[in-house]
């Protein structure tokens, strides 16, 4: 297929591409980086990506994909149970990681690159191997939770990059003169396919904040970037900050698009961001499993608390529980939200059992988000399927996978978790333990710890609530819904 990203061979040598901090590459530069990088990892079957947020994050991935490799992006604060599982599963043969960084004991055993952006040799801007690698050819694998069991490896080809990142050019009028300014990490779709890809992909730039804050885009927005991409938690905190910072209101009015996704950003934060600076923030629709399947059109109608309409080449429907299509557009019928179309993952890494459930039998992904049709086509998202998949942050997390850490402390005897509505994170993590003994139960900091430690930092709980026993039906299933929060 065609180049991933034609600029590096295509725009002005001295354009930036990336900025990370003080440290930034020209796309020149980034050609030649990635080129000598790409070189090295010659036939490695998959690399895993250790992805902390800076420069080397994004070159090793573009690096991989010139190699015609797959990169399996790895969150560089994964406990030990959770990279454990990732790496048995994903078997890579290397770990490409920034100089300096400790890796934990369980990915010490790999050979591992380190990145060292070399931008003065002189290194083949095209590389043979992007020039033979196939539409069908996998380019990332990315984990992501389901509401039981370990995470699962969605393979997304590079057709999948290709398209999505074409339909959004398409829908946000998304250019080479674009400067996108972003905090989000870049293990996941959103921070590294949108985030850092995307423009690579356009000719435009990016600039990374290493970690997000309401001053860094203050800064980034006066001084010339274009577009704000975030999680609904960020804009939040956008919202929340604006009448103590003047600047940032200034800011936001300037940018050309401040897009919003990974999850719904309410619509009293929509409203007081559009009071205070006069802009509209535009809601996009994806899945790790789908990359994108909707957006708001920059040329559409900016409509808070919907996600706008099905991209160029999707196919979107809703269906009832029973599997019929739902042809009325009124605003009011709620059905499953099925997508077919170029931008869909390949299958769940090691997984066909999951992946053949994911598919309808004529082929459309099951996403489990519930919806709604407006008369103008529009797609209003009202809830999700499975109560066990919480979205804290933006980031997806199964109940299931946390139940099963918290059951692993010799302190806990039974354990449900539950999402429960937050203004900051839109869920958080509440976690029912029965302990194993009453008159010592484990406390929360500490419960909250050992899940950080096994599993991720975003996935511990923020609430704990010690029982004498789960309420149960007479199967004895776990009646989550009768756990109430007061
Ligand atoms: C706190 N910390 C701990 C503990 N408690 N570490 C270990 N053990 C503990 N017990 C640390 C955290 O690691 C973090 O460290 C710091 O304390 C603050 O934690 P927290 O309050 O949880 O985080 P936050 O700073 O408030 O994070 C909010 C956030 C974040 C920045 C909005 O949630 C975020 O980046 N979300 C983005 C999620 C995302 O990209 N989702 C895309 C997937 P430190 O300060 O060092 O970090 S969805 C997707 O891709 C689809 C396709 C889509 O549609 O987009
Ligand atoms: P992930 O699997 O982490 O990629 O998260 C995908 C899920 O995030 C989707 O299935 C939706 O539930 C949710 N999501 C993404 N964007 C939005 C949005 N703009 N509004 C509501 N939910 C969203």
């Amino acid at each position: 297929m065609t180049s991933l990203f034609p600029a590096l061979t295509n725009a002005p040598a001295n354009r930036p591409a990336l900025r990370f901090g003080d440290r930034s590459l020209t796309y020149a530069e980034l050609a030649t980086a990635t080129g000598l990088l790409a070189g090295s990892l010659g036939d490695a079957g998959r690399v895993a990506v250790w992805a902390t947020p800076t420069l080397e994050t994004a070159v090793a991935v573009v690096a991989a994909m010139r190699a015609g490799v797959p990169a399996v992006p790895l969150n560089p604060k994964s406990g030990e149970k959770e990279l454990g599982h990732i790496l048995s599963d994903s078997a890579p043969s290397l770990v490409l990681a920034t100089p300096g960084d400790e890796l934990p004991a369980a990915i010490r055993d790999l050979p591992r690159i380190d990145v060292t952006p070399d931008t003065t040799a002189t290194a083949t801007a095209t590389s043979p191997a992007e020039e033979t690698a196939t539409d069908d050819d996998p380019a990332l694998v990315v984990y992501t939770s389901g509401t039981t069991g370990p995470p699962k490896g969605a393979v997304i080809s590079r057709r999948a990059i290709a398209s999505t990142l074409d339909a959004l050019a398409d829908a946000w009028q998304w250019t080479g003169e674009d400067v996108l300014v972003h905090g989000l990490p870049l293990f996941h779709v959103h921070g590294l396919v949108l985030g850092i890809l995307g423009p690579l992909r356009r000719g435009g730039s990016v600039r990374h904040l290493g970690r997000f804050s309401t001053q860094g885009v203050t800064r980034e927005l006066s001084e010339g970037a274009t577009m704000l991409f975030g999680v609904p938690t960020m804009y939040h905190r956008i919202a929340q900050s604006l009448a103590e910072e003047p600047e940032l209101a200034k800011a936001l009015g300037r940018a050309r698009l401040l897009v919003s996704g990974s999850a719904a950003l309410p619509v009293h934060d929509h409203e007081r961001i559009t009071a205070a600076t006069g802009r509209r923030v535009i809601e996009r629709y994806g899945m790790t499993e789908t990359l994108m399947n909707t957006s708001v059109r920059a040329d559409g109608e900016a409509r808070a608390g919907t996600v706008g309409v099905p991209l160029p080449g999707v196919d979107l429907r809703l269906v009832e529980e029973d599997g019929a299509p739902i042809t009325s557009y009124d605003g009011e019928t709620v059905g499953e939200i099925q997508v077919r179309g170029p931008n869909l993952f390949t299958e769940y890494l090691n997984r066909p059992d999951a992946t053949a459930a994911a598919f309808t039998a004529d082929g459309w992904f099951r996403t489990g988000d519930m919806a709604v049709r407006e008369s103008d086509g529009y797609v209003r998202i009202v809830g999700r399927k499975a109560t066990d998949l919480i979205k804290s942050g933006g980031y997806k997390i199964g109940a299931g996978e946390i139940e099963n850490a918290l059951l692993e402390h010799p302190g806990v005897r039974e354990a449900a978790v539950t999402g429960e509505p937050d203004a900051d994170l839109g869920e958080r993590i509440v976690a029912w333990i029965v302990p194993a003994d009453p008159q010592s139960p484990p406390t929360a900091e500490e419960l909250a710890d050992h899940v950080a430690r096994r599993l991720a930092p975003h996935k511990r709980p923020r609430v704990v609530h010690h029982l004498d026993a789960l309420p149960r039906n007479d199967m004895g299933k776990i009646m989550k819904r009768s756990l109430s929060h007061d």
